[in-house]
């Protein structure tokens, strides 16, 4: 947490996503058909926003405005006014910049991955590339000390009725993999640790709430062997189920030791059920492991989401059909299906703009479910016709509930069968009739 200097002085921070332009994005719901019954939960936080938070005294943040919200508060008068966007909604974060402006603000700043894209930059007074808080911290002159972790939750559920509380927990930060569609080695190439004693600390926190579930949406669980085996110490310790994006090869290797430390679930990037695919994407990993991977999961009933590519150089219309059907056979949860999408910094983005051309300047398209490039055998209408296709293959409508089961089966796991339905049943229901509250921020003297 940053030392406090004098305070009198404190400029006054408006930190803010980029406002949305219609209802609040359901990440579940965006990779389904759009049925009553099937898993969803509301994009209601925004991590980035909260960790500068936690960390810089005086920051006030606003997450998922609409313009109204966002032109009331700017009414208030700011030193300092930040965007947080992603690359699709780069056109919503200029107009912000230039309403702050108008506004009076004395300084816009830009961050997260939409200020990557070079051209982007001259809008703001100042950007920040990558992870923040230090840097923030300082441009408000203070300095921070150790990294303190927000708590954050997140309700998860059908549309019409919530199921489970997850909490989010963060414990490396970076890659060095260099998969060549990926953002984050451009800013975060050498993989750091979220401090132990702030992982404990957000822990215990969430026990002392009855948060169970977590969600760990690190760049790349296990990446950091040793801190890794710590955490998961930690995890069993406090009796914490969770579910984690992590690399194949690491879930392998680790499978049985995470299972016993309460593995719920796994996100792993499938991206190409063909070899020479993975391996034009530098993705370093193959297929049989996949297919054990699976199998594993499937036997011990670890919910699985994976990440997939439709659109590769070499992808035909056949080729695509295959592999869908090929990826539908393997039953997972979820697959989330994106059309390859070059993103600036990247190597794909040299590679597609040199051998094919980007034929589009909308970023709004650059958000994986349109085709912004020159593919060589594949038009937009074909390919977005695909992706809907993928999506119907991929979610049969019963999909649900073998979720729910092995949901139901981690939680039996966690507290034995007599105690596991009681605990569901009454949690649900608190969650339902309830308001749903957001954790307060840790305190810095904690
Ligand atoms: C969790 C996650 C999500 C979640 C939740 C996101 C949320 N609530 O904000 C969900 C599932 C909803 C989601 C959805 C999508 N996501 Co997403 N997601 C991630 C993931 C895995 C982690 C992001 C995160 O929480 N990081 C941790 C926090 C602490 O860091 P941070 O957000 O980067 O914030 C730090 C800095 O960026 C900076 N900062 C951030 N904002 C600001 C603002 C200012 C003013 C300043 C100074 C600094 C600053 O400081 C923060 C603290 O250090 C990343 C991959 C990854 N591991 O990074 C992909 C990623 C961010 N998602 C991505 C994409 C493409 C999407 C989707 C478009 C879906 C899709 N097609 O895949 C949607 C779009 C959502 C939308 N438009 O509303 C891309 C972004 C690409 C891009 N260049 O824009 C990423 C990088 C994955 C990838 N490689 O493809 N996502
Ligand atoms: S896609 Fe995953 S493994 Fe590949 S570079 Fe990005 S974070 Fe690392």
């Amino acid at each position: 947490m940053a030392s406090r200097p004098d305070t009198s002085a404190r400029p006054r921070t408006l930190l803010t996503t980029a406002y949305r332009d219609g209802p609040l994005y359901d990440y579940w719901g965006s990779n389904q058909p759009r049925t009553p019954f099937r898993l969803g939960g509301k994009r209601l936080i925004a991590p980035g926003l909260r960790f500068i938070q936690q960390n810089v005294p005086g920051i006030e943040i606003l997450e998922m405005p609409t313009a109204g919200e966002y032109r009331r508060a700017l009414r208030r008068g700011w030193d300092q006014v930040g965007v947080s966007f992603y690359l699709d909604e780069t056109r919503r974060a200029l107009e912000m910049a230039d309403e702050a402006r108008r506004a009076g603000v004395g300084e816009v700043w830009g961050g997260n991955y939409g200020v990557l894209t070079p051209e982007v930059r001259p809008h703001f007074d100042r950007v920040f590339l990558g992870y923040a808080e230090h840097q923030v911290a300082e441009a408000l002159g203070h300095k921070l000390d150790r990294l303190v972790h927000p708590p954050m939750v997140v309700p998860f559920g059908m549309p019409f009725w919530k199921i489970v509380r997850f909490g989010a927990l963060y414990t490396t930060r970076g890659c060095r993999f260099g998969c060549t569609f990926c953002q984050t080695p451009a800013f975060a190439p050498k993989p750091s640790a979220i401090p132990l004693e702030s992982i404990e600390r957000v822990i215990k926190c969430y026990a002392r709430h009855g948060v169970v579930d977590l969600l760990i949406p690190d760049e790349n669980f296990g990446i950091l062997s040793g801190h890794a085996g710590a955490v998961g110490e930690l995890l069993a310790r406090h009796g914490m189920l969770w579910t984690v994006m992590t690399r194949i090869d690491y879930l392998l290797q680790h499978f049985d030791q995470w299972k016993d430390q309460g593995l719920e679930g796994v996100m792993i990037g499938i991206e190409s059920l063909v070899q020479e695919g993975l391996n034009a994407l530098n993705k370093r990993s193959d297929l049989e492991k996949l297919y054990q991977v699976v199998e594993l999961c499937r036997r011990h009933g670890i919910v699985t989401i994976g990440f997939y590519i439709i659109g590769l150089e070499s992808d035909t219309e056949e080729s695509i059909r295959a592999s869908i059907l090929k990826l539908a056979s393997m039953r997972f949860d979820l697959v989330q299906v994106c059309i390859l999408t070059p993103l600036p910094h990247t190597p794909l983005w040299q590679r597609i703009e040199g051998s094919y051309g980007i034929d589009t300047s909308d970023y709004s398209q650059f958000d994986g479910k349109h085709l912004v490039w020159r593919h060589p055998h594949l038009s937009k209408a074909k390919i977005e016709a695909l992706l809907d296709w993928s999506f119907k293959t991929l979610y049969p409508g019963t999909n649900f509930a073998k979720t729910l089961t092995k949901h139901a089966g981690a939680h039996r796991r966690r507290l034995g069968r007599f105690r596991a339905v009681p605990y569901l049943l009454g949690n649900t229901l608190k969650l339902n009739l309830q308001p749903f509250r957001q954790l307060p921020m840790l305190r810095s003297d904690g």
